[in-house]
């Protein structure tokens, strides 16, 4: 291979040596490698062709292997209280071994693939390599998708360039003479590991080749291992999208846009506020990402965001012409589908995507399917993953190696009482306290009970690559640095319900209208009353031109439910609880204020 990287041929033949491979292929990233790749797949029945998507597959993993795997998720550093109670734990030097054990021969029979890929536009001061080395084509051509990677990023690697060794195995060795195991993992949980060593850094997956446990760039790089590095250099890596918001008569893209990074629990509608289709005249929304954001100073002063990730992995469940027509139209052709169901006539399905199911599906399993059989055609977790350059309304900027300067934050969740349609933090700090409190109810699409409210700080509790107390220090820390410069806050709800249990907001591309109250107070107009939970919308503020919903619905949504409130506090004092001795004093100050405007005092320990 090209490269005289003496550490990278030193690590790969170290692992080399240890999973004893076959053949070992290093990833040039070329359409003839990626077209071979796919067709060996399709040889050996891991995907099939999708006749009706252009250069589309559909992929069906083993039923074990259907989503990320936190139980079996761990930090691994030399302290165990750096990792922080929201983290499972284990000792670096015990798990090394365990993984060494585990790798050994973990690849005979199989050909190794070393995978040099890029977080971020390549040349870009943000972002950062990493080379993957893993037993899985699906891997090589997802990478292929959703970083960039192959032979321009070795060379842009160069003979010393840093790099977060990411090391990945199936887990599976082929018996002799069987090479038809159309989706090899360990089948039992207990043999699937997730393992991150962020002092290394360094990434060891095994077991599992679902994207989120093995496309090591997302969420392990990205976030887990992306997070530690960003707390000790001073950035930030967060689980947040970023869209573009241009008013009317202006170009997208241009001075005039606005920048937004907002993040939400899973089942939030992450990936369709990304790619909103504006309800309101004149405006534009462009997307940068659907999923993480790294955020740093800029030499001007102002906070700068990447997407380290060229590609979407979107939840295909709900996806529809109705609530995502953008995402509908990024994956008419070049996508790769996982676990969804197929028609007789060569297409793809799954639940949401049409009122009525086709005739005659076969499930996410390969089984036939009717209506009514009791059982889902496409998995829950079924997924995409295409290119962002086929998004019709991907930004302009996506590519800019300084990134896009943020303008506002915007943290959410799924809150059907309590918490108002929008909310705009009093200052910084208050915009981390929001951030440190969100959490989200669980849906039917959680395993566990539903309806019970999680906190899901920052929307970072199964992605934050070390204590969660520290990590909110390093939020108030940003914002010291960023001073006058730094963004706006918010918050939003889409989900609160009336008495009826009925949604109060249409939302998708009606949440323009609070985008639009957003700009309004960016830009300095008088929309907003002070309340103790932060600013809120002032009657009439939200534009309704068009929607029909009454003064009274939209009061309702915006209104301070002061029992709630009182309820809510109890549940923060608890959060905190859990993560001291390492609750900045701030946040507490600012829960006992918040306690202070419903007449009462938080239990929590005062600075
Ligand atoms: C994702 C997730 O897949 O957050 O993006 O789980
Ligand atoms: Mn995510």
């Amino acid at each position: 291979m090209a490269t005289q990287h003496a550490r990278l041929l030193a690590w790969v033949d170290d692992m080399a040596a240890l999973c004893a491979p076959s053949a070992i292929h290093w990833c040039d990233g070329s359409d003839r490698e990626y077209q071979g790749l796919l067709a060996g797949m399709v040889a050996s029945g891991t995907i099939v062709p999708v006749p009706a998507r252009p250069e589309s597959f559909a992929c069906r993993t083993h039923p074990s292997d259907v989503a990320r795997i936190e139980d079996r998720t761990f930090i691994c550093t030399t302290d165990r209280a750096d990792a922080g109670p929201t983290n499972k734990w284990a000792d670096p030097i015990e798990m090394k071994a365990t993984l060494r054990g585990r790798f050994t021969g973990c690849m005979a029979g199989r050909t190794l693939y070393v995978i040099p890929f890029c977080m971020g536009p390549l040349g870009s001061p943000m972002a950062r390599f990493g080379v993957e080395i893993t037993d899985s084509p699906y891997v090589v051509v997802s990478m292929r998708i959703m970083t960039r990677m192959g032979a321009n990023v070795l060379a842009a690697m160069g003979a010393d360039g840093a790099f977060v060794p990411c090391m990945h195995s199936v887990g599976a060795p082929l018996a002799p003479g069987r090479s038809d195991v159309s989706w090899p993992c360990a089948t039992e949980l207990a043999d699937k590991y997730i393992v991150h060593f962020p002092e290394d850094p360094s990434i060891w997956s095994f077991g599992s080749g679902y994207g989120g446990n093995a496309l090591l760039g997302k969420k392990c790089f990205a976030l887990r291992i992306a997070s530690h590095l960003a707390r000790d250099e001073g950035w930030m890596a967060e689980h947040m999208l970023i869209l573009g918001l241009t008013p009317p008569g202006a170009a997208p893209g241009s001075s005039h846009t606005r920048y937004v990074a907002a993040a939400f629990p899973s089942a939030c509608g992450k990936t369709n506020l990304a790619m909103l289709q504006p309800s309101l005249p004149g405006w534009t929304v462009r997307c940068v990402g659907d999923d993480i954001a790294w955020m740093r100073t800029d030499s001007d002063g102002w906070l700068h965001a990447i997407n380290p990730e060229a590609g979407f992995f979107g939840v295909a469940p709900g996806t529809s012409q109705e609530s995502n027509p953008n995402a509908m139209a990024t994956i008419r052709r070049g996508t790769i589908f996982t676990n969804v169901a197929t028609t007789p006539d060569g297409d793809v399905w799954w639940e949401g995507m049409t009122a009525e199911p086709p005739p005659q599906l076969t499930d996410w399993q390969g089984r036939p399917w009717q209506p009514g059989c009791g059982r889902p055609a496409a998995h829950p977790n079924a997924r995409f993953t295409a290119p962002l350059s086929q998004c019709p309304v991907v930004d302009p900027r996506f590519v800019d190696p300084k990134g896009v300067p943020i303008s506002a934050i915007v943290f959410g969740g799924r809150r059907p009482r309590t918490v108002p349609l929008v909310i705009e933090a009093h200052s910084w700090a208050h915009g981390v306290f929001l951030g440190a409190t969100a959490g989200s109810e669980t849906t039917a699409a959680t395993i566990g009970q539903s309806g019970v409210l999680r906190r899901d700080p920052f929307a970072m509790l199964p992605f934050c690559g070390y204590h969660m107390g520290d990590y909110f220090a390093h939020w108030l820390e940003m914002g010291r640095r960023l001073g006058a410069k730094a963004p706006r806050i918010f918050f939003v709800n889409w989900f609160r319900k009336g008495a009826d249990g009925r949604y109060l907001w249409p939302g998708f591309g009606e949440n323009i209208r609070v985008l639009k109250w957003m700009c309004e107070r960016l830009d300095g107009h008088e929309v907003a009353v002070d309340t103790p939970i932060g600013h809120l919308p002032r009657s009439g503020a939200i534009d309704r031109s068009g929607l029909d919903l009454d003064e009274a619905v939209m009061a309702e949504l915006c209104a301070v439910d002061r029992d709630g409130w009182r309820r809510e506090i109890t549940l923060i004092t608890e959060e905190f609880a859990s993560l001291e001795p390492r609750v900045p004093a701030e946040l507490r100050t600012l829960l006992a204020e918040l306690a202070r405007g419903f007449g009462g005092t938080s239990q929590g320990r005062q600075a």
